[in-house]
This record gives structure tokens, C-alpha cells and sequence, in this order.
């Protein structure tokens, strides 16, 4: 699963914009891999939100990832889940949805990443690159140089993620990553599809480089 920019959901940073007006910038902007995650939603508002995103991302022809929740990616036809390493197996998860999704999880570290790539992970998320308001209950920094480690040890696509705004993109890129993934970055930018566009021609630039 090759993306350039993954963009995930953050309702408290739209300023009063809706779901689909932020969303919908950040495909203008070349976002190409939409994921839900908003951990204060109930089901039915995630169903709700999904069904938005799911015609968004149709429309447009990028990926909608939904975070945690394979029930939800089933019911909205999403195109794949993204799994912490609390979350139901890799494999329990490609059981559940079927052939043809994409399953991504999240690691920290080389041992995360291989153990990713054994049980037969699409991608690999890789962070927090640094610190972020964003998400609390991080793991410890693993930065750029964490990039260049595990692209080492793995062929899986890596999206590095947490706290990466526009000047850290070029590193980590460089440093191996195939993609960034951000939240307040873009959808919480008072122009949300130009921070992507800026973000995404990063991303283009560092990868024609190698
Ligand atoms: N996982 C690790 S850091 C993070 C997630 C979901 C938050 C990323 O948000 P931001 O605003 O791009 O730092
Ligand atoms: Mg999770």
C-alpha cells in the first residue's frame, strides 16, 4: 500500500469546518490515504463519519483507512483497518474483512516492525517521529534516525508519524519513510488543502531523490 500523504481525522482541531469541507481539501491537496480515527465517537457516529469519508475517497479514488474498529470498516466498505499493537491480530483482522483490505499497524521500534512484516502486514505506521499534543499516551520518540533502522530491517512501506509538520518531512523522507501521516499539520491548518499540497510536494520531491 503506497501512499505519498496519509491524512487522519481530528474533529477538535476543524475551528467549526465540517468533516467533509476538511476532508475534501485534503484531497484537493494530495492527501491519498484518508483515515478515520476519532477515539471519542461512538459506533454510530463513526458509521456516520465513515459514510461521509467513504464517498469522499470514491469520489476522488484514494484510500479510506478506518482505526481500530474492523466492524466499521466492514459496514462502510472501507478499504482496509489500521491496528495498534493492542488491537486484534493482523491475521484475526484479514479473517474478519475478507481478501483484497489492507491491514496496517502500528510500531515503535525494529522488533515491532519485523513482527509486523511476519504476520503479513500491508504497511507499517512508525512513530511518534517527536513529540505531539495530538495523541498523549504516545510511545517514546523514535524520530527520523528510527526511520533509517527500520527501513533497514523491513520492505514493508513505512508512514512515519506524530508531531511531523512541513520542515521535518524532507528528513524523514530521506531517511527511508514512503509516506507521512499527520492530523493537526493539515486538518487543523487554517488552509488545510494548501499545508497538504505543501506537505505532499515534499513527500513527491524527497522520493524522485532516491
Ligand atoms: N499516533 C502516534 S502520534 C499520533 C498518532 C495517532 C498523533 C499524530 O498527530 P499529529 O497532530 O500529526 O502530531
Ligand atoms: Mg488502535
Amino acid at each position: 500500500m503506497d501512499t505519498r500523504l496519509y491524512v487522519i481525522t481530528g474533529h477538535a482541531f476543524y475551528k467549526g469546518r465540517s468533516l467533509e469541507d476538511v476532508i475534501a481539501a485534503a484531497i484537493r491537496g494530495g492527501a491519498d490515504c484518508i483515515q478515520l480515527r476519532e477515539k471519542d465517537y461512538t459506533g454510530r457516529q463513526l458509521l456516520e463519519a465513515g459514510h461521509v469519508l467513504r464517498r469522499l475517497t470514491r469520489e476522488a479514488g484514494v484510500n479510506l483507512i478506518i482505526n481500530d474498529r474492523i466492524d466499521v470498516a466492514k459496514a462502510v466498505d472501507a478499504d482496509g483497518v489500521h491496528l495498534g499493537q493492542g488491537d486484534l491480530p493482523i491475521e484475526v483482522a484479514r479473517e474478519i474483512l475478507g481478501a483484497g483490505k489492507i491491514v496496517g499497524v502500528s510500531t515503535h521500534n525494529v522488533e515491532e516492525a519485523l513482527a509486523a512484516e511476519r504476520a503479513g502486514a500491508d504497511y507499517i505506521g512508525l512513530g511518534p517521529m517527536k513529540p505531539t499534543q495530538t495523541k498523549l499516551d504516545t510511545d517514546p520518540v523514535v524520530g527520523p534516525a528510527g526511520v533509517l533502522a527500520v527501513r533497514r530491517a523491513v520492505q514493508l512501506p513505512i508512514v512515519a508519524i506524530g508531531g511531523i509538520k512541513a520542515e521535518d518531512t524532507a528528513e524523514i523522507i530521506r531517511n527511508g519513510a514512503n509516506s507521512v501521516a499527520v492530523i493537526s499539520a493539515v486538518v487543523g491548518a487554517e488552509d488545510v488543502e494548501t499545508a497538504a499540497r505543501v506537505i505532499r510536494g515534499i513527500v513527491d520531491r524527497e522520493r524522485g531523490n532516491r
